[in-house]
């Protein structure tokens, strides 16, 4: 599996132990970019992800819950963020401009559909995606209650791409933890978002925390954890 920690989860008093021990270990980093008004909350920002770099080569993948698609999108692409996924609620309209003003920057472009939110609503640019994002919680917040209905999005997602060649990569965010690894592994997302509940949360060090990640990985779903990171 690919797993992409939340950064916005991590403890910021060990953020350099953190981002070191994960780096050889994971395969991207998810930083959730949140304007107050697409949901009632702030967190990080282009600068984070720059500071992040001064630690870190691993892949940044921005999650934008933001009103303002366009304004967002082009501070990320100024900073050269490698993969940028835009809330697919607020894209009417400008969702073809920002795709191609992604890609030309060379970078992956990526749609987040909310819990609510259906399949159906990729449909007119779904062959130009470089990956989908299914939220699993209401977004926002971490801790939010997990939405088990939200994972037949996952399996329809993996349908459509089988039946059409469609190359975007699946990912899932919320609530990634012991009690939904299974059902989880389950729908058979290509990468896990992961946050406080499913590791950060676990115990006060980032080398316990992950210890006991894999073993609750393992245990619930049967299968060997491997992110094919060297680690
Ligand atoms: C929520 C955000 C997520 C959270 C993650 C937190 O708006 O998009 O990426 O950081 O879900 O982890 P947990 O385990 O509390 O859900
Ligand atoms: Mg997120």
């Amino acid at each position: 599996i690919a797993l992409a920690p939340s950064l916005m989860t991590m403890d910021l008093d060990q953020f350099k132990e953190q981002l070191t021990f994960l780096d050889t270990r994971v395969n991207q980093y998810h930083i959730d970019i949140m304007d107050g008004h697409f949901v009632p909350n702030i967190t990080l920002s282009p600068w984070f992800i720059e500071e992040a770099r001064k630690i870190s080569n691993l892949p940044m993948s921005a999650h934008l819950m933001v009103t303002d698609a366009t304004f967002w999108v082009q501070q990320l692409v100024d900073i050269k963020c490698e993969e940028i996924s835009m809330p697919v609620e607020v894209t009417n309209g400008v969702a073809f401009r920002l795709i191609d003003q992604i890609h030309d920057a060379g970078l992956k472009a990526g749609m987040v559909m909310n819990p609510e939110t259906p399949v159906s609503s990729l449909m007119p640019f779904i062959d130009q995606l470089d990956s989908v994002m299914v939220m699993t919680i209401d977004p926002g917040f971490a801790g939010q209650r997990f939405l088990q209905v939200c994972l037949d999005k996952i399996v329809e997602l993996r349908r459509l791409r089988e039946e059409h060649g469609y190359r975007y990569r699946i990912q899932m965010d919320g609530s990634t933890n012991l009690a939904h690894w299974k059902m989880i592994s389950d729908a058979d997302p290509d990468v896990y978002v992961i946050g406080r509940s499913g590791l950060f949360g676990l115990t006060d060090n980032i080398a316990d925390s992950w210890k006991q990640m894999v073993q609750e990985y393992e245990m619930s779903t049967g299968y060997r954890f491997d992110t094919g990171m060297p680690d």
